[in-house]
């Protein structure tokens, strides 16, 4: 799809995926135009294949026809190419290391710590909770709450990062388990900020920015991934 000022954007994902939704999150804000192509991630199109040969997976972000790949490396992308509308990154050098150390972080930690506590069975789950809230206690002492967002009154990079958990772990993971993973008491301020990312009422300009996947399509989804994983 071509934007007013004349890119085209397409965004190549798959519905349940958290990546994906994060480099939309990401367009929306900026109020960027895309196309977006859903993947059969089972059957994956030769176009994807074509696109990122090397991993394979999505997101995608095809931009004027070149390939833009891995999520955190697509938000810093869009945010350098339409660096003129609501910037994700701080501005200054400092923080913007520190917003990419913690994504860094929460990356390699913090999925691992969820992979390993979804898949955990009920013996081990202490184990596994105690290694991702060691994770959600790095964001808690981050968040400054002199806003409802990681850097202040704007959402941001560091805000798209962490999204994912309010909706996948917060709401999907913790009915699949069946299990409470993010403690209100323990982590307030985390709390705080998961229900002021989701919260999206009718009107809430966040409606149009932070797309979700349908609630039980996604516990559907991962309820199944999760028995498939485990059998
Ligand atoms: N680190 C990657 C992760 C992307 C990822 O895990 N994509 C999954 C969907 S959530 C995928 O394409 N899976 C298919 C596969 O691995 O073959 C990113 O952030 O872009």
């Amino acid at each position: 799809m071509r934007t007013s000022s004349g890119d085209v954007v397409q965004l190549r994902g798959m519905w349940a995926s958290p990546a994906v939704h994060r480099v939309a999150w990401a367009l929306r804000l900026k109020g960027i135009e895309y196309e977006y192509v859903e993947e059969d991630l089972e059957k994956k199109s030769k176009a994807l294949l074509e696109l990122n040969p090397i991993t394979k997976q999505v997101p995608v972000l095809v931009h004027d026809g070149k390939p833009v790949l891995e999520s955190l490396v697509i938000l810093e992308y869009i945010d350098e190419i339409w660096g003129d509308r609501a910037p994700l990154l701080p501005m200054k050098a400092y923080e913007r290391s520190r917003a990419r150390f913690l994504a860094f972080f929460l990356e390699d930690k913090g999925r691992e710590a969820a992979r390993k506590l979804f898949f955990a069975g009920e013996e081990d789950r202490k184990d596994s909770l105690k290694a991702f809230e060691e994770v959600l206690e790095v964001l808690e002492k981050e968040l400054t709450m002199k806003g409802d967002f990681f850097g202040g009154h704007h959402m941001g990079y560091l805000d798209l990062v962490v999204g994912w958990i309010p909706f996948w772990l917060g709401v999907v993971v913790e009915k699949v388990l069946d299990f409470n993973l993010i403690d209100v008491v323990k982590f307030p301020k985390f709390a705080t900020w998961s229900k002021n990312f989701l919260k999206h009422s009718p009107g809430d300009k966040l409606e149009s920015i932070i797309t979700l996947p349908p609630e039980d399509m996604a516990i559907e989804y991962f309820t199944k991934f999760r028995q498939l994983h485990l059998a």
